[in-house]
């Protein structure tokens, strides 16, 4: 089944869709189509109505730490903007929304007294969804420590672990009725190793070893709150976790290669699953990253491989990797003992620099299925950044992320056809948002926004996930 159009032909492309009996069967009825935010990136107010300070809010502030010196301030100024951005999500024909919840928003010093007036603009968001028939995905943790937390030892204690099931259970009190997905944490590899050992993440440290313990306290985190969900909401509820995925490909077939596909795998792809699905860490990483492994207490790995109802997949791009001679492994002691491949001259690449790789999301779907079956999947992220232009009229036409898009759908058809569980899938992102260290220079939305007045627009892309979309069954 091919649903591409030529990119030229996009504008036209969704009329032609609409009569694809082939495409309209593809996907099971009741698949989630939907899109991603997280709440730093989005919803800026960072100061309003009780909230506190995250260790987001600290590091922006730090000199150099951010593109341009740009925070999260106003951002896509959703917190005043969430009807409207609703309504846009009502246009495009949404039936899922994935977003996060500000745990300082909740619990402004991260445990003790819950600030209602967070709580309630999250209950008044999943309201407005559901009455528009949108389901609505929450996020517990998409990055944004209390700061509060951070001073008493943040993800290096154990303490913060629990603090994060308490959290968990305070929001799953206030929205348990009507939320039924639920999902932990999302991309804890990113928190951990940008956070803790590249310093390009909040909170900004740089050093492997604690970016091992903090990752372990962040799957104990997401193992407590898990259970935590588990004994209060209701049984159909569905509780998960969003891990990044690259799919680790050899750049030729010597033998080094081929070693250096398993080290770069482990690092980038199982350090959390393993844990998560075989209660157990995969040894190869501590060695990988010449650091000791955490420390563990008696029921630590049961509890972070609590059953879970599905697995969330962020797929982006894959990662491509050379295995270091012999020689020139023996004469460095450096780590990793591979090479990275940036730039391949025949592939496309986007604007984050990542190779467009659609085969790597089927790839990564199948081998999910068949070495960890989970129950379920979901991509609860997948998008491209793009230089969009707009010349203040009423469209912005970014062939490249409608042709990547499809790409990409066209590769969880594959998947689906070869029987992995999968219940739908979440563009990153609905709107152009805060990216990071990057701030504002990459744009990754199906509505672009025109950050000096705020006005959305939404991209020939956003119009072609609509039109996709309506022509599926419910
Ligand atoms: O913007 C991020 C998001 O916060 C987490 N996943 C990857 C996106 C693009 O870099």
């Amino acid at each position: 089944m091919s649903i591409t159009g030529r990119p030229q032909d996009h504008r036209s492309f969704p009329a032609s869709l609409a009569g694809d009996s082939d495409l309209a069967g593809g996907f099971p009825p009741g698949f989630l189509w939907g899109a991603a935010t997280s709440a730093y990136q989005i919803e800026g107010a960072v100061r309003e109505d009780g909230r506190a300070p995250s260790i987001w809010d600290r590091f922006v502030a730090r000199p150099g730490a951010i593109l341009q010196g740009q925070t999260g301030e106003v951002a896509a100024d959703h917190y005043h903007r969430m009807e409207e951005d609703v309504a846009l999500m009502a246009l495009l024909n949404l039936r899922a929304y994935r977003f996060s919840i500000s745990w300082p928003r909740v619990l402004p010093q991260g445990t003790g007294p819950v600030n209602e007036r967070g709580l309630a603009f999250y209950e008044r968001l999943v309201d407005t969804l559901l009455a528009r028939g949108i389901e609505p995905l929450a996020t517990l943790y998409h990055w944004d420590l209390p700061a509060a937390l951070e001073d008493r030892g943040g993800w290096l204690v154990r303490d913060t672990a629990q603090a994060f099931a308490d959290y968990a259970g305070v929001v799953a009190r206030r929205l348990g009725d009507r939320v039924r997905w639920w999902i932990t944490h999302n991309e804890p590899w990113c928190s951990t190793y940008l956070g803790y050992a590249l310093g390009i993440h909040a909170p900004g440290l740089h050093d492997k070893q604690l970016a091992i313990h903090a990752g372990h306290h962040i799957l104990l985190s997401h193992g407590l709150a898990t259970q935590c969900l588990r004994s209060l909401l209701p049984r159909e509820t569905q509780v998960g976790i969003a891990l990044d995925f690259y799919p680790v490909y050899a750049a030729d077939e010597r033998p080094e290669t081929l070693a250096a596909v398993q080290e770069a795998d482990v690092f980038r792809n199982r350090w959390f699953l393993d844990p998560l699905f075989r209660a157990e860490y995969p040894e190869a990483l501590f060695r990988a990253l010449d650091v000791t492994p955490p420390t563990l207490q008696a029921n630590d790995l049961a509890v972070i491989a609590t059953p879970l109802d599905f697995l969330g997949v962020n797929y982006y791009s894959r990662m491509l990797v050379r295995g270091a001679s012999p020689e020139s492994a023996a004469a460095s002691s450096r780590k990793p003992s591979y090479e990275v491949i940036e730039r391949v001259p025949e592939a496309s690449y986007t604007d984050m620099g990542w190779e467009i790789f659609p085969e790597g999301l089927e790839a990564i779907l199948t081998r999910l299925h068949r070495e960890y079956a989970p129950k379920a999947l979901l991509v609860t992220e997948n998008g491209a950044a793009f230089e969009d232009h707009w010349h203040g009229g009423t469209s912005v036409h970014d062939w490249q992320r409608l042709h990547y898009l499809q790409l990409h759908i066209e590769a969880l058809s594959r998947a689906l056809s070869q029987q992995v569980p999968l219940k739908g899938y979440m563009v990153w992102s609905l709107l152009d948002n805060f990216e990071w260290a990057l701030s504002y220079s990459k744009r990754f939305g199906l509505v672009y926004v025109d950050y000096s007045t705020q006005r959305r627009i939404i991209k020939d892309s956003g119009l072609w996930y609509a039109s996709f979309i309506a022509a599926q069954r419910r």
